[in-house]
């Protein structure tokens, strides 16, 4: 049921990630297939490449932790660990039905591989810090890793996770930010300016980089480099990414395709 490329690039990972992603959205009948688009290259490069996470190592307590704070994009992930084989690919298909564990929001329970739950946005950065804090108390080698939204960044809890990050120097934790500009319904500018987002951070003392998050390898290159405190990589992103209709275009953040652009979308991902 699944035409796949074969899964032996972080390019053909994340064209994977799209057209597997998309086939839940349509299905399911779900939401947010443009925040899922926007951030498919992070979320590849850190479970293809970067972290210390795999089908051999997932349940050890010496693996590398990822916690998607932006939730409701919780689809890439379900899709990266059915990819690496953790869960059953065909268990996709149940996303977002009656019954099914693979909730909109990305769900722990009962998903192997999923560290925690989130979608009240502002809540993942936070536990990450604290994961982080925990795992370096325990000298544990773990690096932990969180993807937040740049709307998300509306919520005063992620700048206290910031102060917080580094008041420890959690030189052990990498905060991604997926800023593709917009949020559900606007452009985070229009709706609660961010800029200047580097030197605001910057500002609270941690060690901030600006890369294209959607070239896988700018994001591996950044991702390599030391720090003494957290890292923070500010990812510039196309919301929609990757299928010409929905980029940039904020109504397929709700939106779920219908027969014809689901399959107008598929072409794309599969030319
Ligand atoms: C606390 C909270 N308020 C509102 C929502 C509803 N909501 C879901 S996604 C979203 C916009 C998020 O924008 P952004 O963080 O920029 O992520 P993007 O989808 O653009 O990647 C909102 C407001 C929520 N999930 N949690």
């Amino acid at each position: 049921m699944y035409k796949l490329f074969k899964n032996d690039s972080i390019n053909n990972f994340a064209k994977n990630l799209r057209i597997l992603t998309l086939k839940m959205i349509y299905h399911g009948r779900a939401s947010h297939i443009a925040s899922i688009f926007s951030c498919i290259e992070i979320i590849s490069v850190l479970y293809f490449n970067h972290m210390n996470f795999s089908k051999k190592n997932y349940q050890r307590d010496t693996r590398d932790k990822f916690i998607l704070s932006k939730g409701h994009a919780g689809a890439a992930v379900y899709a990266a660990l059915a990819l690496l084989k953790i869960i059953p690919i065909k268990k996709l298909d149940t996303y977002y039905k009656n019954g099914s564990v693979f909730s909109g929001h990305v769900s722990h329970y009962k998903v192997p591989g999923i560290e925690y739950s989130t979608g009240s946005l502002g809540s993942g950065i936070g536990i990450a810090c604290g994961v982080a804090l925990a795992s370096k108390l325990d000298k544990k080698k773990s690096k932990i890793f969180t993807l937040v939204g740049d709307g998300e960044l509306n919520e005063g809890s992620c700048w206290e996770a910031l102060l917080f990050a580094n008041h420890h120097k959690l030189n052990n934790l990498t905060i991604i930010i997926d800023r593709n500009y917009y949020q559900s319904i606007l452009t985070t500018e229009k709706t609660l300016k961010l800029n200047p987002l580097k030197q605001k951070i910057k500002s609270f003392g941690l060690d901030v980089f600006e890369v294209d998050g959607n070239d896988t390898k700018q994001l591996k290159d950044c991702l390599k480099k030391k720090t003494t405190t957290t890292k923070v990589i500010i990812a510039n992103t196309i919301k929609g990414k990757g299928v010409s209709f929905m980029q940039n275009n904020i109504k397929w953040h709700y939106k779920n395709p219908d027969r014809e652009e689901y399959n107008l979308a598929l072409k794309e991902l599969i030319n």
